[in-house]
Protein backbone atom coordinates (compact mmCIF):
# COMPACT_ATOMS: atom_id res chain seq x y z
CA UNK A 1 0.00 0.00 0.00
CA UNK A 2 2.55 2.87 -1.38
CA UNK A 3 -0.30 4.69 -2.88
CA UNK A 4 0.33 8.30 -3.03
CA UNK A 5 -2.52 10.02 -1.57
CA UNK A 6 -4.27 12.66 -3.31
CA UNK A 7 -4.95 15.72 -2.06
CA UNK A 8 -8.86 17.14 -1.70
CA UNK A 9 -10.77 19.44 -0.19
CA UNK A 10 -14.50 18.72 0.86
CA UNK A 11 -16.98 22.08 0.63
CA UNK A 12 -20.26 20.51 2.49
CA UNK A 13 -24.03 21.59 3.61
CA UNK A 14 -23.41 18.65 6.21
CA UNK A 15 -26.43 16.89 6.56
CA UNK A 16 -26.99 12.66 6.38
CA UNK A 17 -25.79 12.16 3.03
CA UNK A 18 -22.91 14.33 3.08
CA UNK A 19 -21.87 12.51 6.69
CA UNK A 20 -21.77 9.27 4.61
CA UNK A 21 -19.41 11.16 2.24
CA UNK A 22 -17.29 12.39 4.43
CA UNK A 23 -16.69 9.38 6.26
CA UNK A 24 -15.83 7.64 2.67
CA UNK A 25 -13.06 10.08 2.45
CA UNK A 26 -11.80 10.76 5.61
CA UNK A 27 -11.49 6.39 5.49
CA UNK A 28 -9.94 6.03 1.66
CA UNK A 29 -6.30 5.40 1.76
CA UNK A 30 -6.13 7.09 -1.66
CA UNK A 31 -6.97 10.82 -0.48
CA UNK A 32 -5.90 13.11 2.23
CA UNK A 33 -8.60 15.33 3.46
CA UNK A 34 -6.90 19.16 3.48
CA UNK A 35 -9.91 20.91 4.64
CA UNK A 36 -13.63 20.53 5.18
CA UNK A 37 -15.58 23.82 4.91
CA UNK A 38 -19.05 24.13 5.05
CA UNK A 39 -21.85 26.38 3.85
CA UNK A 40 -25.70 27.01 4.23
CA UNK A 41 -27.92 24.48 2.48
CA UNK A 42 -29.48 21.54 4.08
CA UNK A 43 -29.32 23.20 7.48
CA UNK A 44 -27.68 26.73 8.69
CA UNK A 45 -24.16 26.71 8.34
CA UNK A 46 -23.53 26.77 11.93
CA UNK A 47 -25.60 23.12 11.72
CA UNK A 48 -23.19 22.11 8.84
CA UNK A 49 -20.34 22.88 11.05
CA UNK A 50 -21.35 21.30 13.87
CA UNK A 51 -22.58 18.05 12.15
CA UNK A 52 -19.04 18.01 10.27
CA UNK A 53 -17.11 18.08 13.17
CA UNK A 54 -19.16 15.35 14.95
CA UNK A 55 -18.42 13.34 12.01
CA UNK A 56 -14.58 14.07 11.70
CA UNK A 57 -15.01 13.18 15.26
CA UNK A 58 -16.96 10.08 15.16
CA UNK A 59 -14.29 8.84 12.34
CA UNK A 60 -11.17 9.27 14.54
CA UNK A 61 -9.69 11.69 11.96
CA UNK A 62 -8.17 15.21 12.44
CA UNK A 63 -9.18 17.04 9.21
CA UNK A 64 -9.74 21.03 9.73
CA UNK A 65 -13.25 22.15 9.73
CA UNK A 66 -13.53 25.79 8.40
CA UNK A 67 -17.54 27.25 8.66
CA UNK A 68 -18.72 29.53 5.76
CA UNK A 69 -21.06 31.49 3.95
CA UNK A 70 -24.54 31.35 5.88
CA UNK A 71 -26.72 32.15 2.97
CA UNK A 72 -26.71 32.30 -0.95
CA UNK A 73 -25.00 35.30 -2.58
CA UNK A 74 -28.54 37.21 -3.37
CA UNK A 75 -31.32 35.31 -1.91
CA UNK A 76 -32.18 33.81 1.93
CA UNK A 77 -31.33 30.71 2.83
CA UNK A 78 -34.10 28.10 2.35
CA UNK A 79 -33.14 24.95 4.49
CA UNK A 80 -34.03 21.35 3.73
CA UNK A 81 -35.42 20.18 7.08
CA UNK A 82 -38.50 18.28 5.75
CA UNK A 83 -35.83 15.70 4.08
CA UNK A 84 -33.21 15.97 6.49
CA UNK A 85 -34.68 16.77 9.96
CA UNK A 86 -34.02 19.85 11.81
CA UNK A 87 -30.46 18.66 12.43
CA UNK A 88 -29.93 17.13 9.29
CA UNK A 89 -28.92 14.06 11.03
CA UNK A 90 -32.29 12.33 11.11
CA UNK A 91 -32.92 14.67 14.83
CA UNK A 92 -31.60 11.36 16.87
CA UNK A 93 -30.21 13.88 19.26
CA UNK A 94 -26.21 12.98 18.44
CA UNK A 95 -24.32 15.13 20.90
CA UNK A 96 -22.30 18.09 20.25
CA UNK A 97 -18.55 17.42 18.96
CA UNK A 98 -15.66 17.41 21.80
CA UNK A 99 -13.35 18.16 18.46
CA UNK A 100 -11.94 20.85 18.50
CA UNK A 101 -14.04 24.22 16.99
CA UNK A 102 -13.94 25.22 13.69
CA UNK A 103 -11.06 27.45 12.77
CA UNK A 104 -10.97 30.38 10.49
CA UNK A 105 -13.39 31.10 7.16
CA UNK A 106 -13.92 28.40 4.55
CA UNK A 107 -13.80 31.15 1.89
CA UNK A 108 -9.81 31.91 2.93
CA UNK A 109 -9.42 27.84 3.76
CA UNK A 110 -10.64 27.33 0.45
CA UNK A 111 -8.11 30.44 -1.15
CA UNK A 112 -5.13 28.82 1.26
CA UNK A 113 -5.77 25.23 0.54
CA UNK A 114 -5.70 25.56 -3.53
CA UNK A 115 -2.72 28.10 -3.28
CA UNK A 116 -0.50 26.11 -1.20
CA UNK A 117 -1.22 22.76 -2.93
CA UNK A 118 -1.53 22.96 -6.54
CA UNK A 119 -3.17 19.98 -8.25
CA UNK A 120 -5.89 19.54 -5.18
CA UNK A 121 -8.85 18.25 -5.81
CA UNK A 122 -12.30 20.00 -4.78
CA UNK A 123 -15.63 18.55 -4.48
CA UNK A 124 -18.37 20.09 -3.36
CA UNK A 125 -21.54 18.68 -1.69
CA UNK A 126 -23.61 21.85 -1.15
CA UNK A 127 -24.62 24.94 -2.39
CA UNK A 128 -21.67 26.68 -4.63
CA UNK A 129 -21.58 29.91 -2.68
CA UNK A 130 -18.33 29.43 -0.88
CA UNK A 131 -16.59 28.15 -3.89
CA UNK A 132 -18.02 31.41 -5.95
CA UNK A 133 -16.61 33.72 -3.47
CA UNK A 134 -13.37 32.74 -3.29
CA UNK A 135 -13.22 32.18 -7.11
CA UNK A 136 -14.19 36.06 -6.95
CA UNK A 137 -11.81 36.61 -4.94
CA UNK A 138 -9.08 34.96 -6.81
CA UNK A 139 -10.38 33.79 -10.40
CA UNK A 140 -7.02 32.42 -11.21
CA UNK A 141 -7.14 29.18 -8.60
CA UNK A 142 -8.99 27.20 -10.92
CA UNK A 143 -5.84 26.68 -12.96
CA UNK A 144 -4.46 24.96 -9.85
CA UNK A 145 -6.95 22.70 -8.92
CA UNK A 146 -7.02 19.40 -11.28
CA UNK A 147 -10.83 18.17 -11.07
CA UNK A 148 -13.96 19.85 -9.07
CA UNK A 149 -16.35 17.30 -8.43
CA UNK A 150 -19.49 19.21 -7.81
CA UNK A 151 -22.77 17.13 -6.57
CA UNK A 152 -25.29 19.58 -8.53
CA UNK A 153 -27.96 19.35 -11.38
CA UNK A 154 -30.28 17.76 -12.87
CA UNK A 155 -28.89 16.99 -16.22
CA UNK A 156 -32.01 15.40 -17.40
CA UNK A 157 -34.45 17.53 -15.89
CA UNK A 158 -35.62 16.01 -12.93
CA UNK A 159 -35.00 17.98 -10.19
CA UNK A 160 -35.69 17.00 -6.37
CA UNK A 161 -36.82 20.07 -4.92
CA UNK A 162 -38.77 21.77 -8.32
CA UNK A 163 -39.32 19.86 -11.51
CA UNK A 164 -37.10 21.76 -12.89
CA UNK A 165 -33.84 21.58 -10.25
CA UNK A 166 -31.86 19.93 -8.10
CA UNK A 167 -31.19 21.22 -4.65
CA UNK A 168 -27.63 22.74 -4.40
CA UNK A 169 -27.97 24.62 -7.47
CA UNK A 170 -31.53 25.74 -6.59
CA UNK A 171 -30.25 26.93 -3.44
CA UNK A 172 -27.85 29.23 -4.86
CA UNK A 173 -27.91 29.55 -8.78
CA UNK A 174 -26.36 33.05 -9.02
CA UNK A 175 -23.21 30.96 -6.90
CA UNK A 176 -23.72 27.97 -9.26
CA UNK A 177 -24.06 30.18 -12.54
CA UNK A 178 -20.53 31.93 -10.84
CA UNK A 179 -18.33 28.56 -10.63
CA UNK A 180 -19.51 27.09 -13.56
CA UNK A 181 -18.32 30.30 -15.74
CA UNK A 182 -15.01 30.41 -14.13
CA UNK A 183 -13.27 27.93 -15.85
CA UNK A 184 -12.65 24.91 -13.42
CA UNK A 185 -12.80 22.13 -14.06
CA UNK A 186 -15.99 20.67 -13.33
CA UNK A 187 -17.34 17.19 -12.99
CA UNK A 188 -21.05 17.31 -12.60
CA UNK A 189 -22.65 14.25 -10.65
CA UNK A 190 -26.54 15.06 -10.91
CA UNK A 191 -29.39 13.99 -8.47
CA UNK A 192 -29.92 11.35 -11.16
CA UNK A 193 -26.82 9.24 -10.80
CA UNK A 194 -28.38 8.37 -6.86
CA UNK A 195 -31.58 6.91 -7.99
CA UNK A 196 -33.24 3.79 -9.16
CA UNK A 197 -30.53 1.33 -8.95
CA UNK A 198 -27.83 3.57 -6.77
CA UNK A 199 -30.10 3.80 -3.78
CA UNK A 200 -29.10 1.36 -1.13
CA UNK A 201 -31.73 -1.43 -0.56
CA UNK A 202 -33.12 -3.06 1.95
CA UNK A 203 -30.65 -5.96 1.49
CA UNK A 204 -27.46 -3.53 1.45
CA UNK A 205 -29.03 -1.21 3.89
CA UNK A 206 -28.80 -4.90 6.42
CA UNK A 207 -25.37 -5.68 5.09
CA UNK A 208 -24.23 -2.06 6.43
CA UNK A 209 -25.78 -2.70 9.75
CA UNK A 210 -24.59 -6.60 9.80
CA UNK A 211 -20.87 -4.52 9.69
CA UNK A 212 -21.92 -3.95 13.69
CA UNK A 213 -20.14 -1.00 13.85
CA UNK A 214 -20.70 2.59 15.17
CA UNK A 215 -20.30 4.02 12.11
CA UNK A 216 -22.19 1.73 10.13
CA UNK A 217 -24.97 2.12 12.50
CA UNK A 218 -24.74 6.08 12.41
CA UNK A 219 -24.97 5.85 8.61
CA UNK A 220 -28.15 4.14 8.38
CA UNK A 221 -29.68 5.67 11.11
CA UNK A 222 -28.79 9.47 10.32
CA UNK A 223 -30.49 8.91 7.07
CA UNK A 224 -33.60 7.61 8.53
CA UNK A 225 -35.73 10.68 8.09
CA UNK A 226 -34.11 11.11 4.28
CA UNK A 227 -35.37 8.00 3.95
CA UNK A 228 -39.01 8.27 4.19
CA UNK A 229 -38.96 11.91 2.86
CA UNK A 230 -37.41 10.28 -0.57
CA UNK A 231 -39.80 7.32 -0.24
CA UNK A 232 -42.68 10.23 -0.30
CA UNK A 233 -40.77 12.27 -3.37
CA UNK A 234 -40.21 9.29 -5.56
CA UNK A 235 -42.12 6.48 -4.44
CA UNK A 236 -38.62 4.61 -4.58
CA UNK A 237 -38.04 3.08 -1.34
CA UNK A 238 -34.64 2.89 0.10
CA UNK A 239 -31.47 5.39 1.17
CA UNK A 240 -30.38 7.83 -1.94
CA UNK A 241 -27.15 9.19 -1.28
CA UNK A 242 -26.16 11.42 -3.45
CA UNK A 243 -23.29 12.97 -1.95
CA UNK A 244 -21.46 9.70 -0.98
CA UNK A 245 -22.49 8.90 -5.07
CA UNK A 246 -20.21 12.03 -6.11
CA UNK A 247 -17.70 11.01 -3.15
CA UNK A 248 -17.04 7.35 -5.03
CA UNK A 249 -16.44 9.45 -8.26
CA UNK A 250 -13.93 11.64 -6.84
CA UNK A 251 -12.58 8.44 -5.30
CA UNK A 252 -12.44 6.57 -8.68
CA UNK A 253 -13.03 7.89 -11.48
CA UNK A 254 -14.00 4.91 -13.49
CA UNK A 255 -16.98 4.81 -11.98
CA UNK A 256 -18.21 7.40 -14.17
CA UNK A 257 -19.62 4.74 -17.31
CA UNK A 258 -20.70 7.47 -19.29
CA UNK A 259 -19.71 11.13 -19.91
CA UNK A 260 -20.07 14.15 -22.32
CA UNK A 261 -18.76 17.86 -22.20
CA UNK A 262 -21.38 20.40 -22.97
CA UNK A 263 -22.01 23.73 -22.61
CA UNK A 264 -24.67 24.60 -19.68
CA UNK A 265 -26.58 26.99 -18.73
CA UNK A 266 -27.49 27.90 -15.01
CA UNK A 267 -31.63 29.66 -15.01
CA UNK A 268 -31.02 32.18 -12.45
CA UNK A 269 -34.54 34.23 -13.68
CA UNK A 270 -37.33 32.27 -13.65
CA UNK A 271 -39.50 31.39 -11.26
CA UNK A 272 -40.64 28.20 -13.04
CA UNK A 273 -37.15 27.27 -13.64
CA UNK A 274 -34.77 28.72 -11.13
CA UNK A 275 -31.83 26.65 -10.46
CA UNK A 276 -32.28 24.38 -13.60
CA UNK A 277 -29.14 22.95 -15.03
CA UNK A 278 -29.65 23.34 -18.99
CA UNK A 279 -27.72 21.34 -21.16
CA UNK A 280 -26.62 22.37 -24.76
CA UNK A 281 -27.04 18.03 -25.22
CA UNK A 282 -27.09 17.94 -29.25
CA UNK A 283 -24.62 21.10 -29.25
CA UNK A 284 -27.50 23.62 -30.88
CA UNK A 285 -26.58 26.59 -28.75
CA UNK A 286 -24.15 27.95 -31.47
CA UNK A 287 -26.86 28.05 -34.02
CA UNK A 288 -28.04 31.71 -34.60
CA UNK A 289 -31.51 31.49 -33.52
CA UNK A 290 -30.06 30.58 -29.67
CA UNK A 291 -26.99 32.98 -30.44
CA UNK A 292 -28.39 35.85 -28.47
CA UNK A 293 -29.44 33.83 -25.32
CA UNK A 294 -26.39 31.52 -25.47
CA UNK A 295 -23.48 33.93 -26.36
CA UNK A 296 -22.39 34.77 -22.74
CA UNK A 297 -21.82 30.82 -21.89
CA UNK A 298 -20.43 30.44 -25.48
CA UNK A 299 -18.32 33.14 -25.27
CA UNK A 300 -16.66 32.06 -21.80
CA UNK A 301 -15.94 28.98 -24.26
CA UNK A 302 -16.19 26.11 -21.64
CA UNK A 303 -18.04 22.91 -21.85
CA UNK A 304 -18.89 20.87 -18.42
CA UNK A 305 -18.01 17.41 -17.81
CA UNK A 306 -21.84 15.70 -17.45
CA UNK A 307 -21.76 11.90 -15.86
CA UNK A 308 -24.71 10.40 -17.50
CA UNK A 309 -23.80 6.61 -16.30
CA UNK A 310 -22.42 5.41 -12.84
CA UNK A 311 -20.87 1.92 -11.86
CA UNK A 312 -23.87 1.09 -9.49
CA UNK A 313 -21.68 -2.05 -8.28
CA UNK A 314 -18.69 0.02 -7.93
CA UNK A 315 -20.24 2.42 -6.40
CA UNK A 316 -21.72 0.68 -2.91
CA UNK A 317 -18.40 -1.16 -2.56
CA UNK A 318 -16.31 1.79 -2.31
CA UNK A 319 -19.18 2.50 0.30
CA UNK A 320 -18.76 -1.08 1.90
CA UNK A 321 -15.12 -0.93 1.85
CA UNK A 322 -15.22 2.62 3.54
CA UNK A 323 -16.77 1.55 5.94
CA UNK A 324 -15.11 -1.83 6.85
CA UNK A 325 -11.99 -0.12 7.12
CA UNK A 326 -13.61 2.01 9.85
CA UNK A 327 -14.33 -1.18 11.40
CA UNK A 328 -10.30 -1.93 12.37
CA UNK A 329 -10.42 2.11 13.30
CA UNK A 330 -12.77 1.97 15.96
CA UNK A 331 -11.75 -1.23 17.61
CA UNK A 332 -8.27 0.54 17.76
CA UNK A 333 -9.57 3.23 19.49
CA UNK A 334 -12.23 1.12 21.79
CA UNK A 335 -8.79 -0.48 23.06
CA1 LIG B 1 -25.05 18.03 0.69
Amino acid sequence: MNHHRRPILIDTDTAADDAVALIMALRSPRVEVKAITTVAGNVTVEQATRNALFTVELCGAEAPVSSGAAKPLERELQTADWFNGQDGLGDHGYGPSVHATASGYAVDAIVAAVQSTPGIEIITLGPLTNLALALERFPELVHSMSRCVVMGGAPCCEGNVSPAAEFNIWVDPEAARAVFESGAPIEMIGWHLARFDAVLNEREIREVLALETPLAEFVIRANSTAATAYHVQTGETGISLPDPVAMAVLLDPKLKLEVSRHYVAIECNSDLTRGMTVVDRLGVAADSRNSVVWSEVMRRGQKIEICWKLDVSGWKAELLAALKSAHNVVQQHDG
